[in-house]
């Protein structure tokens, strides 16, 4: 199975202006409306960190044909951070497991009702490689996913979640807003809802704790975007 997404083709600049144009219509369109109205281990030795500290609390920005930014490229209240995930994967009597498949090592959200819509593409949040002679890997590139999660980000191997570790704390967006698996022209009423009403962390796209114009550039270039 492919590690990386295929690479959608580059919006034209005219396309892209186009697209923010559309977006800004509807935005005052609504403005002027709302105006109106596992496996058999138990896996216990291994663990897993996050770059950036747990306070940082990085946002990452994903789109479902892996266009979104890197994990070293995270957003944060106070600028862009490193949140590499980087695993060590020990056999439970703590002996690193070398050459483990990447796709048997994944990423998912934490299961807390009404934290998310957030929703990966095949294989879209697996490690970038196998684990090395240490048994270790990371996670750096682009994840392939959609819609948007404030809960914490698990590592899982092989269907079970590693539990030593505290769950990291990454939360995710996309220009696929109602995380269907596609950035498309149904995404952009939601962030135009979102533009003119109260913050909502989901269309907080290049993420600094508000929903602005700065946000509309990565909703534009990620219309078109879909599972590989
Ligand atoms: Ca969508
Ligand atoms: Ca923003």
């Amino acid at each position: 199975m492919a590690r990386c997404g295929k690479r959608r083709s580059t919006n034209s600049i005219a396309s892209g202006l186009a697209i923010s144009t559309t977006i800004c219509a509807i935005i005052l369109v609504m403005g002027m409306t709302m105006a109106a109205a596992a496996n058999a281990q138990n896996l216990y030795c291994c663990t897993a960190t996050m770059a950036a500290p747990a306070d940082a609390a990085p946002v990452l920005y994903n789109l479902p044909n892996g266009g979104g930014a890197p994990l070293t490229q995270a957003g944060s209240a106070s600028g862009i951070v490193d949140a590499t995930i980087t695993l060590n994967l020990r056999t439970d009597a703590c002996v690193p497991l070398a050459n483990f498949t990447a796709t048997d090592m994944w990423l998912e959200k934490e299961a807390v009702a009404g934290t998310d819509n957030f929703v990966a593409c095949s294989s879209g949040t697996t490690a970038d490689a196998n684990t090395d002679a240490n048994g270790v890997t990371t996670w750096t590139a682009p994840l392939r996913a959609g819609g948007w999660s404030t809960s914490r980000t698990v590592v899982v191997v092989a269907g079970t979640a590693i539990f030593e570790s505290a769950p990291l704390n990454l939360r995710h967006n996309s220009a696929d807003l109602n995380g269907d698996g596609v950035a498309n022209l149904s995404d952009i009423p939601l962030f135009a809802g979102d533009y003119l009403g109260p913050y909502a962390f989901r269309s907080d796209l290049m993420f600094d704790g508000a929903v602005n114009l700065s946000d509309i550039p990565r909703l534009a270039a990620g219309i078109g975007a879909a599972c590989p």
